[in-house]
């Protein structure tokens, strides 16, 4: 798997995929052509013999199965997701089973996926495919939810077992026995696909492939899968999955090339997400979109080069870790750790000078350094307990200057196995976030869907406090960019604690710079809700009232129905002693 030792997770079947941590999703295909992203035939309503057309012309020449394998081991990935076939139901591999593909199609003639699956082996390089299983735009009988291809055919005449026997199933199965061991198969957008049918295209490649994995994207209804596909750019909050999770992430704001799009993160923003990602116990699927010539963008190679060389540095904090054991959200950073490490990743622009302080740590701490030191020169510390809180407290004096570039790793080896105490704990810093998924959710009214009202729910949280004090209230929700504030909260919300009732009707009262998981296309916003008093340090609770809750065990999802608002946290902030 890495250089080092891994620690094998208790599910041996996903083993190898959770310790990966890291893997580069390519979408690549017919559209890169046009260069408007992957979902150009259905914006522009493209007929089916002309997009067919394209394939006379596509010609990557470029294309160098080794040298992309080669870029995504330089990044520190260990897995490839590669877009077999997309919505536009080109596949991108030799398929009998349609000669819409690109041997058969097009003047290139070879097979990309093989190339890749050699390269992969040859790099020990896991290799996987994308197979856009419910949404075909170019074939007469697919039937999805919303998005089909209604300028060439006529929905009324369609006959969705023609598509799933004659063309899904078959190329699936020549997917998985062509190519050798695939290591996961990533379904998407499965709206409309029956239980049943979801139930059947699981067993289809378990029988052909028992070792493959499933994404959850394989059908909306929940539980499916061996892994759960966060909502596109989505960073699950920690609390918020019970199973191995990823975030599949854009480096830009586009999946498929585009020359429209030119937002790039940096390398910078990338290392942070991605160690915030596995601070949270979550994999980082980051995507790449090839030209028609067949490269990676250079701008894009360079990015991911940058992000594998901090990567190397601090590879024994990556590879193989498990997510923090503390339920708050790091805003320095993040925690992972493996038996008998600690791994505290600090950004460096939030680079504590006097001194980093950690709670919870239970257990002898030996020695503590950065990680990318050479020298591994060791740093001070201070191990106390506060017995009346019950609070273990460390302190470790830093160098005056981050010892290395974005992001530090301090390494925190144990004398022994630590006993974490994982109370929600107010931060040394005084962050005190209230998480949604941290609260025990109860169903306080049902909805009735014929008078218009909305499920109401509450969410109690139990917390330590380390600082009492006067505390100003804050909601903090994440809003989808393209939506007005107006009307998201339709009735007020109602907080309690210790004898105080706070009853709001939330404002946007600006964006919040201090939510480092919510990404395009969503905004961090804060609505205060008032102040509390808390005179005595130690464990309170906490409970919220509003209909923007949702259902804690949801029975499906359609992942692109990405809610107007999100209601994220309740953030304490104190503003006097
Ligand atoms: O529609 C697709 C989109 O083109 C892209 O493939 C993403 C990747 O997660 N999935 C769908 C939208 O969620």
């Amino acid at each position: 798997m890495g250089e080092q030792e891994v620690h094998k997770r208790s599910d041996p079947a996903t083993a190898w995929w959770t310790d990966a941590r890291f893997g580069m999703f390519i979408h690549w295909g017919l559209y890169a052509a046009l260069a408007k992203g992957e979902w150009v035939m259905y914006a522009d309503k493209i007929p089916v013999r002309e997009y067919e057309k394209l394939a006379g012309d596509f010609n990557p020449q470029q294309f160098d199965a080794a040298a992309w394998v080669q870029l995504a081991k330089d990044a520190g990935m260990k897995y490839i997701v590669i877009t077999a076939k997309h919505h536009d139901g080109f596949a991108m591999f030799h398929s009998k089973a349609d000669p819409f593909n690109i041997v058969d199609a097009t003047p290139f003639g070879r097979d990309p996926m093989k190339e890749l699956a050699e390269a992969c082996r040859e790099a020990g390089i896991v290799l996987c495919f994308y197979y856009s299983h419910v949404i075909d735009w170019h074939h007469p009988h697919s039937l999805h939810k919303e998005h089909n291809n209604t300028w060439d055919y006529n929905l009324a005449e369609k006959h969705f077992p023609e598509y799933w026997e004659g063309k899904a199933k078959p190329q699936l199965k020549e997917l998985l026995t062509s190519y050798g061991p695939v290591g996961l198969l990533w379904f998407d957008t499965a709206g409309g696909l029956s239980e049943a049918d979801s139930r059947d295209i699981v067993a289809f490649v378990k029988g052909l492939q028992p070792d493959c994995l499933i994404n959850s994207r394989v059908s909306h209804f929940i539980g499916m899968g061996d892994y759960v596909s966060k909502g596109d750019n989505e960073i699950g909050m920690s609390g918020e999955d019970q199973r191995p999770w990823e975030t599949p992430m854009t480096l830009n704001q586009s999946w498929g090339y585009t020359t429209r799009d030119q937002v790039w993160k940096t390398a910078e923003a990338v290392i942070k997400k991605l160690v915030n990602v596995i601070g949270k116990g979550g994999n980082l699927l980051l995507n790449v979109g090839p030209t028609p010539e067949g490269t990676i963008p250079e701008l894009s190679a360079e990015r991911l080069r940058e992000v594998g060389e901090w990567i190397r540095r601090n590879s024994d904090a990556i590879y193989g870790t498990e997510g923090s054991p503390f339920p708050a959200e790091l805003e320095f950073g993040a925690v992972t750790t493996r038996p008998g490490r600690v791994y505290v990743h600090v950004h460096n622009d939030k680079w504590p000078a006097d001194g980093l302080v950690m709670y919870g740590i239970r257990g002898e701490v030996s020695r503590i350094y950065c990680l990318a030191d050479p020298k591994k020169k060791e740093l001070a510390f201070r191990q106390t307990v506060d017995e009346a809180l019950d609070l273990h407290v460390l302190k470790v004096e830093l160098p005056a200057e981050p010892a290395d570039e974005h992001v530090t790793v301090i390494a925190l080896e144990m004398a022994e196995e630590p006993d974490f105490d994982r109370t929600l704990t107010q931060l040394d810093s005084g962050r005190l976030q209230l998480d949604v998924p941290l609260a025990s959710v109860t169903l306080v009214r049902e909805d009735d869907e014929a008078a218009g009202i909305p499920a109401l729910r509450q969410a109690e949280w139990t917390f330590k406090l380390v600082q009492p004090g006067t505390y100003e209230l804050m909601l903090i929700s994440f809003k989808r960019h393209d939506q007005d504030w107006p009307g998201l909260y339709p009735e007020p919300v109602v907080l309690e604690t210790d004898g105080s009732c706070l009853v709001t009707d939330p404002a946007e009262d600006g964006e919040d710079p201090d939510s480092p998981s919510c990404q395009h296309p969503y905004i961090p916003i804060r609505s205060r809700l008032g102040q509390v008093t808390w005179l005595e340090p130690g464990i309170h609770r906490l409970t919220l009232r509003s209909s923007k809750l949702k259902d804690p065990s949801p029975k499906f999802t359609e992942i692109w129905h990405a809610d107007a608002v999100k209601l994220r946290a309740v953030r304490l902030v104190r503003v006097q002693d």
